[in-house]
Order: C-alpha cells, then structure tokens, then sequence
C-alpha cells in the first residue's frame, strides 16, 4: 500500500448484528411485520442513495430505486451469506450485472456489516473504495467487477457451473437491467445456463421499461420477454418487483425441473421519490438541494 491507495474496507460487527437479528425476526413474522421490517431497510438505503449522489453530485438514482427491493430482500430473506466472511466457501453469490446502480449495492452491503456505513459518505471520491462501479477488489461482498453491461449474466453463468462442479450447494443470483439485454453476450449465456441444466440459478430482470435515453421498447422489443426466456429452455415467472411477498417467494424458491429460472420483476425507475419515478432524465440526473430536500420528505 502506498499513501495513494484506497483503504481496506471491514467487516462491521454492529451493523451485521442488527441485520442478523432483522433476518431472524423475518423469519418469525407474519407477512405485514415482514413487509414493514422490508420496508424500512429499503428506505434506508433509497435514503442513502440520495445523500451519495448529493454528495458526489453523480450516480444512477433512477435505477438505484428500481432495484432497491429487489437488493433488500435478497439480503434479508433469500441469500444465505455472512458479511463477516465474503469469500466462505458455499456461500450464496449475488451479482449486480446493472453496476451503474452501485450506490443501492453499497447501501445494501453496509447495512448487511460487510464494511462501516459511515464510508458511504465518500461514494466516487478520489482514492475511495466504494468506485462509481462496483469493484470486487475493493468492497466486500462484491463478487465480480460490473459496469460494462452484459457481462454480469455470463459470470454468473460460470459461478453457477463452478458450484456444481465442485458440489457446492450454493446458488447464484443475477440482477440486469431490461436495456442491459440488449447485449448478446446475455442471450449467449442463456442458452447455456439451460444447456448446463443451471437449475442454482435465477436471473433477475429489473424490468423498469427505461433505459438510458429511451423506453426499452422504442429502442429494440423485449416483449415478450416470458416467452424469449421459455424458448430457451428457462423456468420464468412474472412478478411485482415492488412486493416483498412476491420477491420472497421467487428469490427462496428452488428452480425445478433441472432448468434455470427467470424472474422479470416489473419495477418502476425511480421507484419511491414522486417527481423522479418512470422519468427517462432521471437515469442519471442530480437532484439540486431543493430537490433533495423533497425527495428525502417522500422517503419515509
Ligand atoms: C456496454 C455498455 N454500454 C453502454 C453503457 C452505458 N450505460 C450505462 S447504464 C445504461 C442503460 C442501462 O439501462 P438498463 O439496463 O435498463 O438499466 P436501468 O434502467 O436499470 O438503469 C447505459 C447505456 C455501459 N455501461 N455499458
Ligand atoms: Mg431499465
């Protein structure tokens, strides 16, 4: 290390007890105590992305908020992981294939212990850890590199090949975007998680219908994205991306039938802040204070 390097980010023993215990009082609770104990660990991380992106006055907002269930509740109900030991063998893998949404990644893995919460302040500062991109060398819990997109499907298609080969009972859980299929490097991995009979695997679409500048469907058609899924041989449901009861029950459940599955969560971009839900400009506009200061009114 040189006085130029970013420094270690470390387990947080605080911050991993009060997620164990939010994990184990999940799974003691009725389903509206689940959806409320849901609810607020994904307003806390919207509200954490919003004081990131202030700060560093960039990020993807949009995509962090339609993503931000879907990360709550796989770390809180569906990945079996211990921020404590990243790399443990058998664990389960989750991947963020869309790595411009870092921010809702970073938040997620803070209050989950893997690293302090008070690093987050220093989201794409010089010399931080927390990149504008996830980098899995420099934060734990991150599991490959992503940010070009296309490239996160294919790596969990070979993690989950992996944890066959040497018998791992681990599974592997993928988020792209919707816009990110557009790449065919996810349609190559496709084909073969089904070929391999990746039944350790479950692919999440974000489907928020918005990509950078543009509707997904005035760009290039993904609908209908089910069928697509099922002529490739994949087990694939359709279900609110927004429902933690919904998102529970497609994250836990096991892939039957020796096939991959597919869950296209219908998300809403922006989702939880009124004036930057399903707007195009907010994939990566800035809010201005006043706009913070509104957004943080709504977050509650
Ligand atoms: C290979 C590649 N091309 C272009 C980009 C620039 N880019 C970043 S995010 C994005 C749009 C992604 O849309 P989507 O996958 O729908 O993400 P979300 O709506 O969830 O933000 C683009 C084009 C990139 N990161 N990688
Ligand atoms: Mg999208």
């Amino acid at each position: 290390m040189t006085e130029q390097s970013a420094h270690q980010l470390r387990t947080a023993p605080a911050q991993r007890a009060e997620w164990l215990a939010a994990r184990q009082a999940i799974a003691v609770a009725d389903p509206s105590e689940r959806d409320q104990i849901l609810h607020r660990w994904a307003t806390r991380t919207r509200r954490s992305v919003v004081s990131m992106i202030d700060a560093a006055r960039q990020g993807h907002i949009g995509g962090d908020f339609s993503v931000t269930d879907i990360l709550t509740t796989a770390y809180l109900v569906a990945l079996d992981v211990d921020p404590a030991q990243p790399r443990a063998e058998h664990r389960d893998r989750f991947i963020l294939s869309k790595g411009h949404c870092a921010a809702a990644l970073y938040s997620t893995l803070a209050f989950a212990g893997f690293f302090d919460p008070g690093e987050l302040s220093t989201f794409m500062k010089p010399l931080s850890p927390l990149n504008g991109h996830p980098n899995r060398n420099k934060v734990p819990g991150v599991e490959t590199n992503t940010g070009p997109l296309g490239h996160g499907v294919p790596v969990a298609v070979g993690a989950a090949i992996g944890a066959k080969l040497k018998g791992e009972s681990g599974r592997v859980i993928v988020v792209t975007g919707d816009g990110e299929l557009q790449e065919g490097s996810n349609w190559e991995a496709f084909m073969t998680a089904a070929q391999y009979g990746l039944d350790n695997l479950t692919v999440v679409v974000d489907r928020n219908r918005l990509q950078q500048g543009a509707r997904t469907e005035e760009t290039n058609h993904l609908d209908p994205l089910d069928d697509k899924f099922a002529a490739f041989g994949w087990n694939v449901e359709q279900i609110d991306g927004h429902h933690y009861g919904q998102l529970a029950d497609a994250l836990t459940r096991p892939s039957g039938g020796g096939r991959p599955h597919a869950v296209i969560a219908n998300t809403v971009k922006g989702k939880g802040v009124s004036f930057i839900e399903d707007r195009v400009e907010w994939h990566h506009k800035v809010p201005s204070a006043e706009q913070v200061k509104q957004a943080l009114e709504e977050l509650v």
